[in-house]
């Protein structure tokens, strides 16, 4: 039933291969045939989405020939397989990306042209899978794409949430949370495989019993069974043959529960179950909200991890003669966050309990077999669940849970002795406030290679969050600065600059994006200064388009597009760019005489549905908006768009459109960001502050060509331990107490004085992300970038370093240290 080895190509897989040739009149054929045997409509009522989803599986059909190569490729010679775990996947639209690896875009346009349909118009039909929050999630996509380019044989793992992250809507300049129901129309990418099928338990107890051997031995005895089933989702490389597979899990009652029942008479009992079972993968939770007590968010991940583990066991049993020994040299598990590390503890009940191998054998398995990855230093992210919710509900894993920690204690005690704090420090049992599972700690213990996501936050977590570990360990840890794949961001997202440079540098940056060098000896070039800014304005217009249609608000593309797109949150500072609009809207209406560099700023993100603050944030920015853009004193020169809910598909027109990219988080908490390295590869400046990859991207991008400015994370942290007060910033300058002054005071909010109160009062009061603290330095920042910006040429000089110096921000660079150092994974090509 899993994917085992594939046998010899049949005749019928050879004469199909002529039927999913790459030619226009082949990708015809199948576009044709899939919409007359797939979809069954009649010819006349043929309408866009129709061709899309034709199209989508005549793609397909080409990336399965791949899939089924490179799978017997990867299985036959025995490789290494690289199986990435991870709660969110944020894929995108997958059509243009696909038509991109497969080099048929051309081919594809000119098919639908044949049938009278249009390839943009076409594409502008997918509904994307949102099935993750935001960077977290997007980097797992990310990573699939350049783990599929550069041919190493890769797994993702995750869950198939019927409800992705939910749509945004903005009225009245409020959020509004609709439900993403983005399975309604079929998803023409995904191939159900029913008979790759797994049972998970959950709840019972344990029991305790003696083997035929007379070995002591424990088996869980669960209370209920969930069925979880594949679906698989062909990933392809990008001009390559190989093809990998993202596996997502959809749960469902164990078909023997409601025979039983049926059988007693109690049909609507067997129905209810069913129900109650796909609760399980109904719906992604948002992250920024309180983790306490969400037991099914614990089944989701235990279901996930559970059913991966034992689908990887089950290739290992296909693969003849292949012992669960030989599990670390088959198979690498990297840990996105501690959302799937439940896996630790699964792994070990497999491996102890049903595969009966003694515990010191299964632990060295386990260990060599996890890596885990880091995504957060912010304690309220990291998660703990309560003792007794996880007894309740993982009654034997918290035993494995016990005795591996009491393995592990009796190992510090040993390396410190003595040291009482140190060992509750360190526990994989938390005592504060309650006792809690501490995943994390139960992550490190269970991973041979720990890493961060920047050199910033790396260095952070071995001094901070995991220092006692990072103590014990420090050959374990090391740094995986983040990436992003320059294929959809670059390629897809910006025609125009890749038409550019092909022209400029030649072919073959797309697979080695440090030879975006070569375009330094053209940065003071007028023509091709010239030419860089066509395609900037061409960019900004065709946002400024997408802008009107969705807000009615217009922006004149030869503005200075500022953006800030990312997950509303405190720490993310968007009131610290609002508060610079502010300050400029009041100078301009104190000097009826006063002009400055007109600014469009574009704003987009979403927050969580419970995040209070966040969400007044966002009516902050759309009440601004309102203002500013219908005030005839200041919308000369400032306009304030909020793009309603931003994801992936729109995220392609808005960084190619940016100027500049606003990266202003309180120094130490942002882990590293990918949005800054999308902005800065389509040539936007960044304004920043000394936190996560933004330290990397000035490093790359030479200080000269980045707008630094704020409190180090250090100081951060100093100014804190001092007793942070941030009335003192407000009393000590005028221009910000007159700025708050505004946003209190009904000007924006026609003259309501409570909506925005609690944004205003917890800057005064608490301010925990020392915005007042940075103010005064964001906006002499801001008054250089406005200098900068009236050199025009100077301007396009900086803009094309940027993209120039971004090399290093390939999820290709990533990947392959992600190979060399943690996954010993190397290149397998599949023969074309
Ligand atoms: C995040 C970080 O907040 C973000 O800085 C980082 O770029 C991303 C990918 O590593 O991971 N961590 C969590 S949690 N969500 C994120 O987006």
């Amino acid at each position: 039933s899993a994917s085992g080895p594939s046998s010899e190509s049949t005749p019928e897989q050879t004469r199909s291969h002529s039927r999913t040739g790459m030619d226009p009149d082949s990708i015809r054929r199948g576009i044709v045939d899939h919409l007359r045997y797939s979809i069954g409509r009649p010819a006349a009522t043929l309408r866009p989405e129709h061709y899309y989803r034709a199209l989508a599986l005549a793609v397909r059909d080409r990336m399965q020939d791949n899939r089924v190569a490179s799978t017997r490729t990867s299985l036959e010679l025995g490789h290494k397989v690289v199986c990435y775990f991870s709660a969110e996947f944020l894929m995108g639209p997958q059509l243009g990306v696909n038509l991109l690896d497969l080099g048929i875009e051309a081919a594809a346009a000119t098919a639908l042209a044949e049938l009278g349909q249009d390839l943009d118009e076409v594409l502008a039909c997918e509904e994307e899978p949102g099935l993750g929050n935001g960077g977290l999630g997007r980097l797992a996509a990310c990573y699939l794409d350049s783990l599929a380019t550069l041919e190493r044989p890769a797994i993702g793992y995750g869950i198939r949430y019927e409800y992705g992250i939910f749509d945004q809507e903005i009225r009245d300049g409020w959020q509004v949370e609709k439900t993403d129901n983005w399975l309604v129309a079929g998803n023409p990418w995904e191939i159900a495989k029913p008979d790759v099928s797994y049972r998970v338990g959950w709840r019972g107890y344990s029991e305790h019993y003696r083997d035929a051997g007379d070995v002591d031995r424990v088996r869980w005895v669960p209370g209920r069974v969930l069925r979880g089933v594949a679906y698989d989702t062909p990933v392809q490389g990008y001009d390559v043959r190989t093809c990998n597979v993202l596996t997502l899990w959809s749960a469902h009652a164990v078909d023997s529960f409601a025979l039983a029942a049926f059988n007693t008479g109690d049909y609507y009992k067997a129905v209810e179950d069913e129900v109650n079972s796909e609760t399980v993968t109904k719906v992604l939770y948002p992250n920024d909200e309180p983790e306490a007590g969400k037991r099914l968010r614990l089944l989701q991940q235990y279901f996930f991890v559970s059913c991966s583990l034992q689908h990887i066991l089950h290739i290992l049993d296909d693969l003849a003669g292949t012992s669960v020994r030989a599990l670390p040299e088959r198979f690498a598990v990297q840990l996105n966050d501690t959302h799937p590390s439940i896996a630790v503890a699964e792994l070990m009940r497999l491996l102890v309990d049903e595969r009966r191998l003694d515990w010191d054998e299964a632990w060295a398995i386990t260990v060599a077999t996890f890596g885990y990855t880091n995504h957060t230093l912010l304690p309220e992210a990291l998660e703990t669940w309560p003792l007794a919710m996880f007894d309740e509900s993982l009654p034997r894993h918290l035993e494995i849970i016990y005795e591996i920690n009491r393995r592990f204690l009796d190992e510090v005690r040993a390396a410190f002795p003595g040291d009482e704090a140190r060992l509750r420090r360190m526990s994989l049992i938390g005592e504060e406030g309650g006792k809690t599972v501490r995943m994390a700690h139960l992550a490190t213990v269970g991973s041979h290679a720990i890493n961060g996501v920047a050199a910033l936050h790396t260095e952070l977590l071995e001094h901070s969050v995991l220092a006692d570990f990072y103590q014990l360990w420090p050959e374990r840890f090391g740094n995986k600065t983040n990436g992003v794949t320059p294929r959809r961001f670059l390629a897809r997202a910006n025609p125009g600059l890749r038409e550019l440079l092909d022209a400029t540098i030649g072919p073959g940056w797309l697979t080695d994006l440090d030879r975006l060098r070569e375009l330094e000896p053209f940065a003071d070039d007028p023509t091709f200064q010239r030419q860089w800014r066509e395609v900037k304005r061409g960019n900004k217009a065709r946002l400024a388009r997408y802008v009107h249609e969705h807000t009615g608000i217009e922006l004149n593309p030869d503005w200075l597009f500022d953006i800030q797109v990312k997950r509303i949150h405190e720490y993310k500072r968007q009131h610290l760019n609002v508060l610079h609009i502010v300050t400029l809207y009041h100078r301009l209406k104190q000097d009826p005489d006063a002009t400055i560099a007109p600014r469009a700023f574009v704003f987009g993100g979403k927050a969580a549905p419970g995040y209070f603050l966040a969400k007044r944030i966002i009516k902050l920015i759309n009440a601004v908006g309102e203002r500013v853009n219908n005030d005839p004193d200041v919308n000369r020169f400032l306009r304030v768009a909020f793009v309603p809910n931003f994801n992936v598909q729109n995220a392609e027109l808005i960084y190619p459109a940016a100027d500049l990219s606003e990266q202003i988080s309180t120094a130490g908490k942002e882990a590293s960001g990918t949005g800054n390295m999308k902005f800065m590869m389509n040539g936007a400046l960044t304004i920043g502050t000394l936190d996560g990859a933004n330290v990397e991207i000035r490093d790359e991008a030479g200080p000269e060509n980045f707008f630094l400015f704020g409190r180090t994370a250090d100081e951060v942290e100093q100014i804190k331990r001092d007793g942070y007060r941030p009335a003192d910033y407000v009393d000590g300058n005028p221009e910000l107490a007159a700025v708050l002054g505004l946003i209190g005071d009904g000007t924006f909010t026609h003259g309501d004085t409570e909506v925005l109160r609690p944004v205003v009062d917890n800057l005064y009061r608490d301010d925990p992300f020392l915005v007042l603290a940075d103010y005064a330095a964001y906006l002499e920042a801001q008054e250089r970038v406005s200098a900068a910006w009236a050199d025009s040429a100077g301007w396009t000089r900086m803009s094309i370093y940027n993209s120039a110096r971004s090399g290093k921000f390939s999820s290709d660079r990533a990947i392959a240290e992600y190979c060399d150092d943690i996954w010993d994974v190397g290149p397998v090509p599949v023969p074309k």
